[in-house]
């Protein structure tokens, strides 16, 4: 590579499966999983869907760039491997070549910007170097760049300003601290929004506090997920709790959060949190029985490692771990975004419960699709959230805490459901 400013290997995979060619979320993935492997570092990547079919991306590294445009209907993608420096690219083709299932392939190598054919200007590079330390991004409010959580058929789209603050492939999902003009820093994780600068207090406010009043007199709380460390910040607020055990099965989001989102993260220090890096679902299969007042499932979808925070044996095992009159609570997804996932849980915690004691709460986080989420419930023979009568004790709280999105009326208020909502957890 000494006598060229780059290396360009230009590639036509051919026979590819056509399903994936078409597949926006996962070429996506995959580029940058092969610059990830070649050892390049990854600064932002954009890509595009076509309708009906075809996708174009392309994935900016410190060392150049990665591209790559396809053709379902032929199974071909034509792919430009850029880089400078000792980057080895041909790790980057082999990788994709697996991941497409190419059965033909070419590749022509080129040097790009041979050296003895160029001028090296006289121009003072230092300045330059000054000059763009100033910038410092100076189109950061107008790039239009997007992230976007969705399904098959619906979406909800950020634009964000393509600063990328944390971007590491930890063993069990891509973390991100990305940046968005409206909702300020955020973290995602695959290609999932988790939370927000500007409405995260929708969702731990709401995870938290109506089980803590419902409960009255929690001690010891367990939270499984949370890795943000919002909702442990939030049930830290009240005095009465003695000891919080928080299991993160990811450190690299603690990590993310300590650093980017410190508003969030603002607990991890509190003398009563005892904070496990950790498989919660191994802890709560391995927990004392009637060990915690409370437990609390902040985990992520039911992709990936969240998976199991889904299944049955789990929520048995939060029940036997939970003292009489304990109160379980989960991310319990959207009944208009994840309907069967949404439905699926209820159907779970009352079968664990009884059918009376898996209620249902609904708030307004405008970051997630459909805006309209869940927590869902199991209350292990104690009082029902809708008879809580503390509201003097709650507006005292709200007001000393400074809280944003909970009060006495939201606390009633999120349990009533909308008929849709009914029929779906009481038609099985
Ligand atoms: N689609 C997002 C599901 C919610 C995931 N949990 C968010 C973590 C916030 N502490």
């Amino acid at each position: 590579m000494s006598n060229a400013l780059g290396n360009h290997i230009l590639v036509e995979f051919m026979g590819c499966d056509p399903h994936i060619m078409n597949d926006v979320s996962s070429i996506e993935r995959d580029m940058v999983d092969a610059a990830l492997k070649a050892g390049a570092t990854v600064i932002n990547s954009t890509f595009h869907h076509f309708s009906p079919y075809g996708v174009s991306g392309v994935v900016v590294i410190q060392e150049s760039h990665l591209a790559i445009h396809t053709w379902p209907e032929y199974g071909y993608a034509a792919v430009d491997l850029f880089t400078c420096g000792e980057m080895d690219a041909w790790i980057s083709f082999d990788y994709l070549k697996e991941q497409f299932g190419a059965k033909n392939y070419s590749a022509l190598e080129m040097k790009r910007g041979a050296v003895n054919l160029l001028t090296r200007l006289d121009i003072d590079l230092s300045s330059m170097r000054t000059k763009a330390a100033e910038w410092v991004n100076p189109e950061m409010y107008t790039r239009n760049v997007w992230f976007t959580d969705k399904d098959e058929n619906q979406a909800l789209s950020l634009r964000y300003t393509g600063e990328v603050f944390y971007d590491v492939q930890s063993p069990f999902q891509r973390v991100r601290i990305l940046e968005s003009p409206k909702y300020g820093k955020m973290l995602t994780l695959d290609d999932m929004f988790m939370t927000t600068e500007a409405d995260e207090f929708h969702y731990h406010e709401m995870i938290s506090h109506p089980a803590l009043f419902t409960h009255g007199n929690a001690k010891n709380i367990l939270v499984i997920g949370g890795g943000d460390g919002g909702t442990v910040r939030e049930i830290l607020r009240h005095d009465g709790v003695e000891k919080v055990t928080m299991v993160e099965i990811d450190g690299e989001v603690i990590k993310a959060c300590k650093e980017h989102l410190p508003s969030i993260a603002a607990a991890f220090d509190n003398p009563k949190l005892d904070l496990i890096v950790g498989d919660g679902i191994a802890h709560i299969k391995q927990a004392p029985a009637e060990a915690y007042d409370i437990i609390i499932v902040d985990g992520s979808d039911p992709v990936g490692p969240a998976e199991g925070l889904f299944s049955v044996e789990f929520y048995r095992n939060c029940y036997n771990a939970l003292k009489p009159g304990g109160i379980l609570v989960a991310q319990g997804e959207s009944p208009k975004f994840n309907e069967h996932a949404f439905t699926e849980l209820n159907v779970t915690l009352q079968h664990i419960f009884g059918k009376d004691n898996a209620p249902v709460s609904l708030f307004y986080v405008p970051t997630y699709p459909t805006g309209m989420w869940s927590f869902q419930y199991g209350l292990k023979d104690g009082r029902h959230p809708k008879s809580v009568q503390e509201t003097e004790a709650i507006d005292n709280f709200v007001s000393t805490k400074g809280l944003r999105y909970y009060n006495a009326d939201i606390h009633h208020a999120s349990f009533a459901l909308p008929n849709f909502v009914k029929a779906l957890i009481n038609g099985k």
